[in-house]
């Protein structure tokens, strides 16, 4: 048996505007996949456990001011140097559930006014996801949700930036979701959506690279 005939876990990615439910549907996922015995884990970028982590923190939280190429660069920094560990979980047959990934990557920093090819590039060879979930919702509906908190980017002007350029990146790895549904129902699509793809790998589904 070749390796790419080998099972592997899936690479589940929920992207999606602040207060779109990604979290609370990452959750939900991540109990109903252990419930049916499947390896899985929840991950998120940022991963500010770090120390790349810690300073995109000290940046979101106002506490530290940089270049937008510059927090560009160490939000893909922190997704590199989690690269080698995702594939080795992947592989081992542990399906990934990460909230946030390249997506937000490029939405955040090109609604921002940086080049969108640009803001791509840093993301090319990172492990493409089996399957985006894009938790879909008006930026005014979102922003009736509870508000925002105090982080930079959680206001309404230019989450409705971030949501134009969200769509730039459709590919046939989306499913975009109807995310102003109640939690239950969206957790029931995504719970059949998902379904699907955890069968898929466990067929042998080759890995493969993001914009390469
Ligand atoms: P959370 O509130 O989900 O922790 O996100 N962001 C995120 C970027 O600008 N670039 C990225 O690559 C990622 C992963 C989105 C914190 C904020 O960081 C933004 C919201």
């Amino acid at each position: 048996m070749d390796a790419s005939s080998e099972s592997r876990g899936a690479l589940v990615v929920f992207e999606g505007l602040d207060r779109s439910g990604k979290t609370s549907q990452c959750g939900r996922l991540l109990s109903y996949l252990e419930g049916l015995g499947h390896p899985v884990e929840l991950w998120r970028f940022p991963d500010r456990t770090t120390s790349v982590g810690q300073m995109i923190s000290a940046y979101l939280s106002n506490k530290s001011q940089l270049d937008d190429h510059t927090i560009h660069l160490l939000f893909s920094a922190n997704r590199w140097e989690k690269r080698s560990m995702m594939e080795a979980k992947l592989k081992a047959g542990t399906t990934l559930i990460v909230d946030r990934y390249s997506y937000s990557g490029v939405a955040f920093s090109s609604a921002k006014g940086l080049d969108f090819e640009w803001c791509k590039a840093p993301e090319a060879g990172l492990i493409a996801p089996d399957l985006v979930l894009y938790l879909d919702i008006p930026p005014e509906k979102a922003a009736e949700r509870g508000g925002y908190g105090d982080e930079r980017y959680e206001q309404l002007e230019f989450q409705k930036k971030v949501a134009q350029h969200y769509k730039l990146l459709e590919d046939s790895a989306w499913k975009i979701i109807d995310a102003s549904r109640s939690l239950e129902d969206v957790e029931k699509q995504v719970k059949e959506t998902v379904s699907e793809y955890v069968v898929s790998c466990q067929k042998g589904k080759p890995l493969s690279s993001l914009w390469s």
